[in-house]
Order: structure tokens, then C-alpha cells, then sequence
């Protein structure tokens, strides 16, 4: 399979991220996608390819426009306020919560950022739009890929995506990359698509962009929000609204968690998404369930990761691989090449 690979991914590079009451070395780092590509090599598995440009209007099918525009022009705004900004990220620390208007688009930098984000874990740093920008069209890409016939595509991105919503970032994510993908399968005549998000952390930002319709399934395994980030979405009783009711399966499992259980959730999953009707598949791809993850709770095994590849494509559907989370960096690139490895055989 092609993997389509951010060659701008580091231009985020974020120094510090809030952790209880101190700034903290950011786990979001450039050598994670650098390992996957590295492994990816090693293992001589498809072709690498740079990526199409999409133009704007593929980014605001998913996106608000006033969001794109704060973000395209937030890093000369917050240095404009102070020269000796251009050596430290941005962090939000005020927002408009509950009783607060959300209507309103301040002038203030700060409230502005605070509108834009739902915590203070992700940096907006110089390279931050460049960097989630080229990363949509790596998305787009492999969508296209699928459109044009190939079974499978893998995008190899970061920063990663999957808790951006319409209007904010937060979560490391800036661009929902899955659902730029899942929508571009839509645009291009796919009648129903499923979003699986196997990332450790409930995708809370795929999930809400769809929550409403009918014609993209969203199902996600992942740590109990009651316990575990993003905490305030991912519960079982949210199942869609509207004319998406019914197309939206979270499946929460605690802290602890091993692939046996794991997959048995995945295979409820997998069985919503064939009773859906899915014509396409696309994976948020997080490998932050593994065992030696420094942010994350399950056990998942190196080997565990061959086994949910061969499974995912037994599926039988085209599929398009979103690379999102995973923290252990020195294994990241070996984990998520397992999936694809097998995924391929
Ligand atoms: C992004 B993705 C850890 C606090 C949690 C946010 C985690 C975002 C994960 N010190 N910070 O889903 O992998
Ligand atoms: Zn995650």
C-alpha cells in the first residue's frame, strides 16, 4: 500500500505542554512519525509518495472558515504581540465554558485561542499550520488513492487529528485528518463510510463532526472517558442525533485492557460497520495502546498489532490508514507497522 508522508511534519515541534500545574516536555514529538517511516523502509513495505495539494475548499467541508483563518494567521499574531514570542508556543488559558457566548469572535489573541481549543496540552508553535496543512493533504491523498482504485493507503502525519473538531484543536490535533479523508470518499460518490478510531483516546472531534448524519459511521474503542482524556465524550450512551441516530458506537474499555478483550470489542465494532453497509473504511490508526505507552493504560503487545492489522483487512474494505497517536517513541515506528504489514499480506 502507498503511504503518503508529511515531509513538513516537523515544522510542529511543540516544547511544552500543561500538566498538572507545570510545563512539561511535550510526548507529541517529531520522532514518531520519523520511526514509522523509518520501519516503513526497513521492511520495504509499498511505496512512499508525497502528497497532492488539495486546495481550501477540501479543508472547509470538515472545518469553519473563521477556525482555518485563526489558525493560518495565529502564529504572526501571537508573535506580533511581543517579539520574544517568536521563542515560545502558544497556549491557551481562558475559555468560554458553560453561560459563556461562543458567538462572538474576540479581537484578544488569548480569547481567541481559548474560542479555538478545549485545553492547554497543544502548542501552537511556528511551523503548527504548515505542518497539520500538509497533513490534510497527505489525508486527502490517500483518499484519493482509494478513489482511483487502490485497496488500502496509509497517511503518515502529525501532529495527529482525530480530537480536532469543526472549530477547535485540542489533544495534540489541529486537522481532523480522518474525517477530511472520510468526507473526501463521500465527495467522491461513496454512498455510506465508517471511521474506525482505534487510538487509546475517544476521538471526540470525528465523532462530533459526524454525530448528526447518517452517512458516515463513526465506532471507537477506547479508555473510559470517566477515567481517561479526553473525559468529557466517548460514553456508551452516545449513539448519534438527528438523522445520524444510530451511527455512532463508542465502546469503552478500562484501564487494563489486554488484546483479548480488546479485540472483542473490535469485533463489535467491526460487525456495526458491516450491518452499516460501509462501502469504505477509514482507521485513525493510534498505537497508544500499547503496553509501554507513558500516556495511555492498555497492554496491547508488538504482536498484538500483526493481529489487528489481518483483522482490519478481513474487513474487506477499501481502507485508508490515518496515523494518529503513540507515545512510546522507540517502538511507535515497529507498532504501527505491524498493522500495516499485515494488514497488506
Ligand atoms: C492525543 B491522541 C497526559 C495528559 C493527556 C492529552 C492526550 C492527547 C492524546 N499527560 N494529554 O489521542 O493520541
Ligand atoms: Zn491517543
Amino acid at each position: 500500500m502507498k503511504t503518503f508522508f508529511n515531509h513538513l511534519h516537523a515544522q510542529h515541534q511543540g516544547q511544552f505542554e500543561m500538566f498538572r500545574g507545570a510545563l512539561v516536555p511535550c510526548h507529541e514529538v517529531p520522532a514518531r512519525a520519523d520511526h514509522v517511516l523509518a520501519e516503513l523502509q526497513r521492511r520495504k513495505l509499498g511505496e512512499i509518495c508525497a502528497p497532492q495539494a488539495f486546495d481550501a475548499h477540501a479543508l472547509t467541508t470538515i472545518h469553519s472558515e473563521r477556525y482555518l483563518a485563526f489558525l493560518e494567521n495565529a502564529w504572526s499574531e501571537w508573535v506580533a504581540l511581543d517579539p520574544d514570542n517568536a521563542n515560545r508556543d502558544a497556549l491557551p488559558s481562558v475559555w468560554p465554558t458553560r453561560t459563556f457566548r461562543g458567538d462572538v469572535l474576540p479581537d484578544n489573541f488569548a480569547a481567541r485561542m481559548g474560542l479555538f481549543s478545549f485545553d492547554a496540552g497543544s502548542p501552537l508553535t511556528s511551523g503548527t499550520w504548515v505542518a497539520a496543512r500538509a497533513g490534510a493533504d497527505c489525508a486527502l491523498s490517500a483518499a484519493q488513492a482509494l478513489v482511483e482504485g487502490d485497496k488500502a493507503a496509509f497517511a503518515l502525519s502529525r501532529p495527529p487529528g482525530h480530537h480536532a473538531g469543526a472549530d477547535f484543536f485540542g489533544g495534540y490535533c489541529f486537522l481532523n485528518n480522518a474525517a477530511l479523508a472520510a468526507q473526501h470518499l463521500r465527495a467522491a460518490g461513496m454512498a455510506r463510510v465508517a471511521v474506525l478510531d482505534v487510538d487509546y483516546h475517544h476521538g471526540n472531534g470525528t465523532q462530533a463532526i459526524f454525530y448528526d448524519r447518517p452517512d458516515v459511521f463513526f465506532a471507537s474503542l477506547h479508555g473510559d472517558p470517566r477515567t481517561e482524556y479526553p473525559f468529557f465524550l466517548g460514553y456508551a450512551d452516545e449513539t448519534g442525533a438527528g438523522a445520524g441516530e444510530g451511527a455512532n458506537l463508542n465502546l469503552p474499555l478500562p484501564r487494563g485492557t489486554d488484546y483479548g478483550h480488546w479485540s472483542d470489542a473490535l469485533e463489535v465494532a467491526l460487525a456495526a460497520i458491516a450491518r452499516f453497509g460501509a462501502e469504505a473504511l477509514v482507521v485513525s490508526l493510534g498505537v497508544d495502546t500499547f503496553a509501554g505507552d507513558p500516556i495511555s493504560g492498555f497492554t496491547l503487545q508488538s504482536d498484538d498489532y500483526l493481529r489487528m492489522g489481518e483483522r482490519l483487512q478481513q474487513a474487506g474494505l477499501p481502507t485508508v490508514l490515518v496515523f494518529e497517536g503513540g507515545y512510546a517513541v522507540a517502538d511507535v515506528g515497529i507498532n504501527a507497522v505491524n498493522v500495516l504489514q499485515a494488514f497488506s499480506r
